[in-house]
């Protein structure tokens, strides 16, 4: 598993541009914000690991189906009634490099056996994870809801900090069985009455977790039902699972987060977040190397530095890293790069040819190439969007140009 320390082979190259660009901002007085947002980018893309996920629920809640769920795949066994997980084990869920650490635990309850819990602490002791998911069936959320909650808080209390409890999600599962119950594949988007009984369910549960925890934590509906023939999906009556990733995601640590973009296959909202940061970041940096007078390069540094953007871009959108996406991709929008920036580009510089500045391109020009190239990007690889829709959100981008807060230079 990737570590901190040696980044994996695919993002050393971010790696050194990243580092190379510290170095340089060091040298342009007023850059420390973007220096700042330079080491959280190097901690998002470079230093980056799986997310450590614990499940905790009765026999039957869905735990092992909600893995299968947030992956895409049949990875873990699922039972309709036996115990099905028989002991807890901290495991790597892998599909096509997209990977989460996941600790899949037996149900508490199923026979009451002391030992069992005992055995689900030392797992969590054993490996600190990043959030715990408590599942609940959305059609039990009254019954006997309490003394599992206190359980659960107790599990909590022992595997945290003084300084920090680890982040929770209560999981309100199989909401296709609430009423009405002759329509019960999703979407319910449409269903008022089905939405009335899914929000009725959530409070009754939010206020359980309230009286017992004494905290708001959020409450996600999600039904995780599929089936899976021939490892291919059959049936797939997934739903809100981009919510419940967004969740788990709010709880992650930056090294955490972009593995979890790409792992949990309906997590649109997350992976663009992800990478919107990413090209924020990318944007500001760019305005300052392009606004700064020293004589640098500034192609030098931008082209690298765009080029790290849309790797990570790419990366966070699940698929795999390699050179030539990036690169097709670029291809595809060659043309409207040439016509949009490069032409923008060449009236600034040629504004800006100062006697001892150097051929130094205005922060304006390379911050709005830097951001336009990057929405398009969050268009094509996460959004889906068609080849000329893409370019279209170029232009568009290119002549807005960034929100003001990305370039605001830094208060002194
Ligand atoms: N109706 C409905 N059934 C579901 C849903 N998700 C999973 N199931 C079914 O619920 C049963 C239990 O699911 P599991 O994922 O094995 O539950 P578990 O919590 O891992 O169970 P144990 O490991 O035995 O504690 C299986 O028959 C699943 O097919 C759902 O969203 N709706
Ligand atoms: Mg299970």
């Amino acid at each position: 598993m990737p570590t901190d320390q040696s980044p994996p082979p695919d993002t050393r190259d971010a790696a050194q541009t990243l580092d190379d660009l510290e170095e340089l901002l060091k040298r342009i007085p007023g850059a420390q914000k973007v220096i700042n947002e330079l080491r959280d980018l190097r901690a998002l893309l470079v230093g980056r690991r799986a997310p450590r996920v614990a499940v905790l629920g009765r026999r039957g809640s869905g735990k092992s189906s909600l893995a299968n769920a947030l992956l895409g795949r049949e990875l873990l066994a699922v039972g309709a009634v036996e115990d099905t997980t028989a002991a807890p084990a901290w495991i790597d869920l892998e599909v096509q490099g997209r990977q989460v650490r996941w600790l899949d635990t037996p149900g508490l309850r199923a026979g009451a056996r002391p030992e069992r819990r005992e055995a689900v602490a030392k797992a969590l002791r054993s490996e600190r994870p990043d959030v715990l998911l408590w599942l609940f069936k959305a059609s039990q959320v009254d019954a006997g809801v309490d003394e599992d909650l206190a359980e659960l808080v107790a599990l909590r209390a022992s595997i945290s900090g003084p300084d920090r409890a680890v982040p929770v999600v209560v999981v309100m599962t199989k909401v296709d069985e609430l009423p009405p119950a002759e329509r019960r594949a999703p979407p319910y988007e449409g269903d008022a009455e089905k939405r009335a009984s899914i929000e009725q369910a959530r409070e009754v549960l939010r206020g359980h977790v309230q009286r017992v925890t004494g905290a708001e934590l959020p409450v996600v509906p999600v039904c995780t039902w599929q089936r899976f023939a021939e490892g291919a999906v059959a049936t797939d009556w997934r739903w809100n699972l981009d919510a419940l990733a967004m969740e788990i995601h709010k709880g992650l640590p930056v090294s955490a987060q972009i593995e979890a973009a790409r792992a949990f296959e309906r997590a649109r909202s997350v992976r663009r977040k992800v990478a919107m940061r990413l090209v924020g970041t990318a944007t500001s940096v760019s305005f300052v190397v392009g606004a700064t007078p020293l004589p640098i390069a500034d192609l030098a540094v931008l082209i690298p530095l765009q080029s790290s953007m849309l790797t990570g871009i790419v990366y966070a959108s699940g698929r795999s890293l390699g050179p030539r996406a990036v690169s097709e991709w670029l291809a595809v929008l060659g043309a409207s790069v040439g016509a949009g920036v490069g032409l923008r580009e060449a009236v600034r510089a040629a504004l800006k040819l100062v006697p001892g500045v150097g051929a130094t391109i205005s922060g304006a020009v390379a911050a709005t190439g830097t951001w336009a190239l990057g929405v398009a990007a969050v268009r094509y690889f996460i959004d889906g969007v068609s080849v000329q829709e893409a370019r279209a959100a170029f232009s568009q981008a290119a002549e807005e140009g960034p929100p003001s807060d990305i370039t605001r230079p830094d208060e002194e």
